[in-house]
């Protein structure tokens, strides 16, 4: 059966990438999939956070994924810490991934930066985490941007190292001659990178020190206009055609942005927009952003105003994710062998 996994963390500055690489598109994987939307609490920790800021992000994006359009009754919204089974699968994932596979990893380069010696155990482990939460559901599709795709190869790994290691228990448990899915990534669409407003070498990020290097979820229409007006750009007027793009980095950001936005190509945009300037593009940049993203910033202020109503969607998503995850879970154990009180 064919099932979608995604998570974002709650990390602050829910940006445009988070929502054009992510959220959007889990918005339209709910007509065809069924679909299980994480708020992954438990990965955020891995670098520190202020307590009272986290529980306000969770619910942050939690109140993005409602806003955008996700329906938490038809599908599953809710917060990885609620669902214990992700840490105790990721556990047995510790066990099965090599030391040599996550030394690979270039996030935990980038994230522990020079300091190696003194980034958290958890911080490392981080791909463990993230292959247990899309297999705990045994989940088929994963919707993310291209930064991930690293890590859904090593899940990938993971699951085929496991179905080669207990092999002949997963056959006696009656579940044949695979347990868990070969993933797909699903890494898609014009704005599966979306680079930074200041630098087009560098992708747009939560932690990036410069506001003016992304447009948040929740910037008014003021800020947005402001931030694209600053945009770094070069000096020539938009190509027709999108070989033209090429080494103009910071113009193939914002035309990408753009037809993500318009749900349209690049193509397309440049058919309507080549030979313009820089200063015509981004005003009509301006007016797509802000009509897009506006009612979503909107709607996630309204429902930001009731907590109560947040906190119970990830209740009731919660416990609908942990009786499928015990599922999975229950049948782990009976593969590895351990003993398991009925
Ligand atoms: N710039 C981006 N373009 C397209 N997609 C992106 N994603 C993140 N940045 C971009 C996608 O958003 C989803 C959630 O990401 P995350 O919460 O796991 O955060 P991250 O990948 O670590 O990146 P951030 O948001 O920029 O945070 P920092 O600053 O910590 O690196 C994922 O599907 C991701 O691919």
């Amino acid at each position: 059966k064919e099932l979608v996994f995604s998570g974002v963390q709650p990390t602050g500055n829910l940006h445009l990438g988070n929502y054009l690489g992510a959220i959007k598109r889990f918005v339209a994987m709910q007509e065809q999939y069924d679909c299980i939307y994480c708020v992954v609490d438990m990965h955020a920790i891995t670098v520190p956070q202020n307590p009272t800021d986290l529980t306000r992000q969770i619910r942050e994006v939690t109140a993005a994924f409602l806003a955008a359009g996700i329906d938490p009754k038809r599908h599953i919204v809710f917060n990885q810490s609620q669902v214990p089974q992700h840490a105790e699968l990721a556990w047995v994932f510790n066990c099965v991934a090599r030391l040599g596979w996550l030394n690979r990893m270039t996030q935990f380069k980038d994230k522990a930066g020079k300091d190696r010696e003194n980034a958290s155990v958890g911080l490392y482990a981080y791909p463990s985490l993230m292959a247990a939460d899309i297999l705990v559901y045994r989940a088929t599709h994963v919707p993310v941007g291209e930064d991930q795709k690293q890590h859904l190869e090593l899940t990938r790994d993971i699951a085929q190292k496991f179905n080669n290691d207990w092999a002949e228990s997963i056959a006696a448990h009656g579940f044949g001659d695979a347990f868990f899915p070969l993933t797909e990534p699903m890494i898609q669409g014009p704005a599966t990178r979306v680079m930074s407003l200041r630098d087009g070498s560098k992708k747009m990020s939560k932690s990036d020190p410069s506001d003016y290097s992304r447009i948040n979820l929740t910037d008014d229409a003021d800020t947005i206009a402001q931030k694209v007006r600053k945009a770094k750009t070069d000096p020539e007027p938009l190509p027709s055609e999108v070989e033209g793009l090429k080494a103009r980095p910071e113009a193939e950001n914002l035309v990408a942005i753009y037809a993500a936005l318009m749900d349209t190509t690049p193509e397309e945009v440049l058919r309507q927009h080549g030979g313009s300037q820089f200063s015509g593009f981004k005003a009509a940049l301006v007016d797509v952003a802000v009509t897009k993203l506006s009612p979503v910033a909107d709607e996630m202020r309204r429902l930001m105003a009731d907590p109560g109503h947040i906190d119970a969607v990830l209740a009731d998503g919660s416990a609908r994710a942990r009786a499928l995850a015990s599922v999975t879970m229950d049948a782990v154990k009976d593969i590895v062998g351990f003993v398991r009180a009925r």
